[in-house]
């Protein structure tokens, strides 16, 4: 029976016994192999009493097993909610509970921690490790290595993706088959991805990026991935050589070209370098290109909506723009406030339409009205504006967004916690340049008259509850925060103050 998006990415290749992932380790999986491995996944959550449309939520490090257990929640029907390994227990409790997950996947050794936030949200732990163990893994070993495929539609749900907003909690954008698979295909035909590419895949597999842009792309086609835990500079000069492709956050980019052996006798066999997530400087892309004599391929994309524009496979891909819209995606810039598209030249908010775009927040109707128009329109958030031949430039922000070596972080949830720190009146928190993430974390804190705040406290308050990455790396006291006449924190005035904080 037909399920498009697992059809598509895996159960074409069934039998096949070309090369699907290489380990760090040199160990090979073809196709074949990772789809029996599925199936025996896709059985042990079929025995633990998973059914179509259920949300199966993990937290696992990055293996060739962890994502036959994407693909096994795709093939029976399942929602997968993959999770920052980075989360906090408290992080995590939200997700689960609010996803209403049947199935909480984490790592071995996180097991004892995460029991009792499992049970409380009534979901069923099971494990997963990178070595082939877990409680997961030992299900799935002696089961049959096929399995019948759960029928879905391109409507039906795929994935969860959960991601913060300028005010309140965490929102699940509900992603459905037809959304992720309309993406893969525009991107594997745009950028011509094809059985005979290798993609260092060295980015985390909970997000976008690494997940569905990534994979599903090389999925798609056909292709192998050199399938790394994590971006390491040593490993990825030392697998340059088989690759033919690299898909990467700005930081990747730039530490490459901080190493001396990235050169062009390395790069010369790549077909392509794509770059996204986070803003590329137009300097980095031109120190790229005198380095190597490759034009990195900038593209842009949101959790909510897949990719929406890319600077193009042939012709002109040009630094600082994140290139047209994609063909099966309408791009609009709208005037702050209203649907009127403003002409080309002129800075607005950034909108799109496509068949990429997710289906909503889960069990949030207002939130999603807020940013869903009507006519199909997401508003991203973003501002930006095009050139007069279609190439849209983003310039900013109208979301309060820090976005760090390709991670987000929204200020909002991190003023919570300062703000409830004993002896602080107030916080702001702002993102300033770091040379090497793009963006890092400050903190402005504005102590009770007549107190000073106690640093240690407050930066092991802030460690308990939020992931090492959204912790402020720096901490600046100030009487009081610059307001606007409406009594606005001016967070650009702030921003200008501190923006040399993380030169080096
Ligand atoms: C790790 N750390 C970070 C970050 N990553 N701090 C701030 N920002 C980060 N991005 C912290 C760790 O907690 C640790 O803290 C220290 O930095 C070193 O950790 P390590 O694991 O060695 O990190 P790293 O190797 O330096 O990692 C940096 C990285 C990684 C390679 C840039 O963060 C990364 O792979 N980022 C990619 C994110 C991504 O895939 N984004 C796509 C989402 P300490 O030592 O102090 O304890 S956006 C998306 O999907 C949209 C749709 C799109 O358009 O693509
Ligand atoms: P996320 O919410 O994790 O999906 O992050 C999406 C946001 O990342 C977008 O709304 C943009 O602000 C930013 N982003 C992604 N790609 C690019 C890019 N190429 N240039 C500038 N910003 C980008």
């Amino acid at each position: 029976m037909a399920n498009p998006l697992f059809d598509a990415l895996f159960g074409r290749h069934a039998g096949s016994a070309a090369l699907f992932l290489i380990r760090a380790d040199g160990v090979t999986i073809s196709y074949a192999e990772f789809i029996a491995r599925t199936a025996r996944f896709a059985h042990a959550l079929t025995i633990r009493g998973l059914r179509p449309g259920d949300r199966v939520a993990v937290q696992i490090e990055k293996s060739p097993d962890a994502l036959a257990l994407y693909a096994a929640a795709v093939q029976c029907g399942a929602v997968f909610l993959p999770l920052n390994t980075a989360y906090t227990p408290s992080e995590l409790a939200y997700f689960v509970e609010n996803s209403g997950a049947a199935l909480f996947v984490c790592a071995p050794g996180k097991a004892e921690a995460l029991a009792a936030m499992a049970e409380r949200a009534d979901a069923r732990l099971d494990t997963l490790g990178v070595a082939g163990d877990g409680t997961l893994a030992e299900a799935a070993d002696d089961q049959p290595d096929t399995f019948p495929t759960v029928a879905r539609t391109e409507d039906d749900l795929a994935a969860f993706l959960y991601t913060s907003g300028t005010t309140g909690r965490s929102k699940g954008a509900m992603m459905s088959q037809g959304n992720l698979l309309s993406n893969a295909r525009t991107l594997a035909e745009l950028w011509r991805f094809s059985d005979r590419d290798v993609l260092l895949h060295a980015l985390p597999i909970y997000h976008t990026h690494g997940l569905f842009v990534a994979t599903n792309v090389v999925a798609l086609t056909g292709g192998a991935m050199i399938f790394l835990p994590k971006f390491d500079i040593d490993s990825m000069i030392g697998w340059m050589p088989k690759a033919t492709a690299l898909m990467g956050v700005p930081t990747f980019y730039t530490r490459l070209l901080d190493d001396p052996r990235f050169d062009r006798d390395l790069t010369r066999h790549m077909r392509l370098f794509v770059s996204g997530s986070a803003p590329l400087l137009a300097d980095t892309h031109r120190q790229f290109e005198a380095r190597t004599g490759h034009r990195i391929l900038e593209r842009y994309g949101m959790t909510e909506t897949g990719m929406n524009t890319s600077n193009p496979y042939e012709g002109d891909r040009r630094a600082g723009t994140v290139g047209p819209p994609l063909p099966d995606v309408e791009v609009r810039v709208t005037a702050p406030g209203t649907e009127d598209s403003l002409p080309p030249g002129e800075i607005g908010d950034v909108e799109v339409r496509g068949p990429n775009v997710f289906q909503g927040y889960w069990q949030m109707a207002e939130k999603t009205a807020e940013d869903l128009r009507p006519d199909g329109f997401f508003r991203t958030g973003d501002l930006g504006r095009f050139d007069a031949d279609g190439y849209l430039t983003i310039v900013g922000r109208s979301k309060d967004l820090i976005i760090s070596g390709g991670f987000n972080i929204y200020p909002k949830e991190v003023e919570f916690i300062l703000d409830a720190q004993p002896g602080i009146r107030e916080s702001a928190v702002i993102g300033v340049p770091h040379p090497d993430l793009g963006e890092s974390v400050l903190a402005v804190l504005v102590p009770e008259q007549g107190t000073a705040p106690d640093i240690p406290a407050i930066e092991a308050a802030v460690g308990a509850a939020l992931a090492r990455f959204k912790q402020p790396r720096r901490y600046e006291v100030r009487a009081e925060l610059p307001r606007n006449t409406m009594g606005k924190v001016q967070k650009n005035v702030l921003r200008d103050a501190y923006r040399d904080a993380f030169a080096t």
